[in-house]
């Protein structure tokens, strides 16, 4: 609270933030927000200024997944608001908790539409993209406004909120008794969901039934932060499983039940599948086609009731937090009736042997120049040994055989382009991972990927954050030799400049650069970049024919099929 007998919607906004332990802000500073940002560090909340609003919204979401407390960015009006509309979608998009606050002009003026400065009708602009929008239009109502906010974000499958706070909100006051009094506390806003009784036995009999079982864990089943409880029912089932990406490192990848070296041939062969906080979206080819066996039976935990059924008809819905659901399971389960049949264990492993075995070759073939097996030998070395490090990873090659190479022993170390396969997150994701964690981040990045949020290396040296980013520079979107068909001098689209030496854009600030071209001195450099502590980008050089065109999603490339392809 501020000067005696009277505070204003400055202090209230910072007041309920405080009292619900919302503590770190990201943001961009400017009309009517920047005494906000002032006043919140003043205040003791630690403010992380940004290059631009969607990084910051970028960091704020992750830290929302990495710490079930929406995390808070706040913009300007108009076009800082929508800078950070697109992590606000995003965040939505992936299930992450945030919060945008933005200031916004007067809405007498902007309603009419008379021209104020930076007008736009934010709050109906943000809702298609939000989980909830709300406006908070008098001072007394900040309080209010900040909790429902935060059970917006937090409650069942969490998501971006937009909070709009007019200029004049934040400057009026109001009296200290009265304003005290309008604060509240969210209590348990992201409460357990106890799966009906009949739901549990209802999956236990398919799994129960099951032959050829197999378990997908999701990025839902890493933010319930129920790690126990996923191992305990995977090792006591015995079931094979396959995380997506960002779930990697739940259980670590070289367990042995891990099935993910054999992706292709569980997929086709499951006669069950049970789906723990992942959707049937594309990313799991929507559980149909050539890949699924039409026969197979789903059982599937989500928090969301509306995702049952969304994709294919599940047989065994348990809507509920994973956490309360497992432990349902586990206990219906003492007598041990779920267990798949050692026939299908043994395929799984002999399956495994076998990609596993041509992944080896492929990691220890030194081609001429260093392609992404090469450059990702080396991290894969890296994080076996330093598994508390996080992993942020974009581009299309780098992402696809990132994600495939790179294996995670720890839970929500890997943080990634997730629902959208979104270009942009790295510079965010890795600012949002160290701030909240303290950890050292290692982005490895797309040389496009890259681009996106590459300004915020300034952010990332300004607040000396332990962060390395390795980009990887094959000259452009998926490779850097295609040609313009029309055979002018302009670039092909794909192009980038492959001599480019983004190693010294970090110099400029301070960072440590390095440039390598094969797999050995990126092993020096990363080891002393690491070592360091510091801020540092290394420029990869990557063979610009080594990557194909969308990485590993070709199939959902549209090609004309009338224009020279060549
Ligand atoms: P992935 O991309 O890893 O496959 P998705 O983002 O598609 O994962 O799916 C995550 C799912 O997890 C969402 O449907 C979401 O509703 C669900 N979810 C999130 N948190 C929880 C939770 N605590 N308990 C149960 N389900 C959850
Ligand atoms: N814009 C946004 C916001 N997201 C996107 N996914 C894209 C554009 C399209 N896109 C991809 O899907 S991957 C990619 C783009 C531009 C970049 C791939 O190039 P890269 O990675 O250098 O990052 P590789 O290793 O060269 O494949
Ligand atoms: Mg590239």
């Amino acid at each position: 609270m501020a000067r005696s007998g009277v505070t204003d919607g400055f202090h209230l906004v910072i007041d309920a933030l405080k009292l619900n332990g919302l503590e770190t802000i990201y943001g961009v500073a400017g009309i009517p927000i920047t005494d906000l940002a002032r006043l919140a560090q003043a205040e003791g909340l630690r403010y992380v200024g940004f290059r631009h609003e969607q990084s910051a919204g970028n960091a704020a979401a992750i830290a929302g997944f990495l710490t079930r407390k929406p995390g808070i960015c706040l913009t300007v009006s108009a076009p800082g608001f929508l800078n950070g509309m697109v992590a606000l979608a995003n965040a939505t998009v992936n299930g992450f908790p945030m919060i945008q606050i933005s200031g916004s002009s007067d809405r007498a003026i902007v309603d009419l539409q008379q021209g104020d400065y930076e007008e736009l009708d934010q709050m109906n602009a943000a809702r298609p993209y939000a989980k909830a929008a709300y406006r908070v239009n008098r001072p007394q109502d900040i309080g209010v406004g900040v909790v429902r906010a935060i059970h917006a974000a937090l409650s069942g499958r969490p998501g971006g909120v937009y909070l709009d706070l007019p200029a004049g909100v934040l400057s009026a006051t109001l009296d200290t008794a009265a304003a005290e009094q309008s604060l509240m506390k969210a209590i348990d806003p992201a409460p357990r969901h106890i799966p009906s009784p009949e739901s549990i036995q209802r999956a236990i009999e398919v799994l129960a039934a099951a032959e050829r079982p197999l378990i997908i864990l999701g990025k839902g089943a890493a933010y319930a932060q129920a790690d126990e409880s996923v191992r305990a029912w995977i090792e006591t089932t015995r079931i094979p499983y396959l995380p997506m990406s960002m779930a990697k490192g739940l259980l670590p990848d070289n367990h042995p039940q891990s099935a993910s070296a054999a992706r292709s041939f569980v997929f086709g062969q499951a006669d069950v599948v049970m789906l723990i906080g992942a959707r049937l979206n594309w990313l799991l080819a929507h559980g149909k086609g050539s890949q699924w066996s039409p026969a197979a039976k789903f059982v599937q935990i989500d928090i969301a009731p509306t995702e049952i059924d969304s994709n294919r008809p599940i047989a065994a819905p348990i809507v509920g937090d994973i956490g309360s659901a497992l432990s349902c399971l586990l206990e219906a389960n003492q007598l041990g009736r779920v267990e798949p049949r050692a026939a299908w264990l043994d395929a799984v492993a002999a399956r495994k042997r076998q990609n596993l075995e041509r992944m080896r070759a492929n990691l220890e073939a030194n081609a001429a120049a260093m392609n992404f097996y090469g450059a990702l030998r080396v991290i894969r070395g890296v994080i076996a040994e330093r598994p508390d490090i996080y992993v942020v990873n974009e581009g299309a090659n780098t992402l696809d055989f990132g994600r495939n190479i790179v294996d995670m022993y720890a839970p929500r170390k890997r943080l990634d382009s997730g629902t959208w396969g979104v270009m942009g997150i790295g510079m965010g994701y890795a600012i949002g991972a160290a701030t909240v964690s303290g950890k050292p981040v290692l982005a490895i990045e797309g040389d496009s990927a890259f681009g996106f949020s590459g300004m915020e290396i300034e952010t990332i040296c300004r607040y000396r954050l332990p962060i390395v980013i390795a980009v990887f520079n094959n000259g452009g979107i998926y490779r850097g030799d295609e040609v313009n068909r029309g055979g002018g001098s302009d670039p092909a689209p794909t192009v980038l400049m492959g001599n480019a030496r983004y190693d010294k854009l970090i110099e400029a600030f301070g960072g440590a650069g390095y440039h390598v071209t094969d797999p050995a001195s990126f092993q020096t450099a990363l080891t002393d970049a690491l070592a360091s502590g510091k801020p540092a980008l290394i420029n990869c050089a990557i063979d610009p024919a080594a990557g194909t065109e969308s990485g590993h999603i070709q199939n959902l490339n549209p090609k004309s099929s009338l224009s020279r392809q060549d």
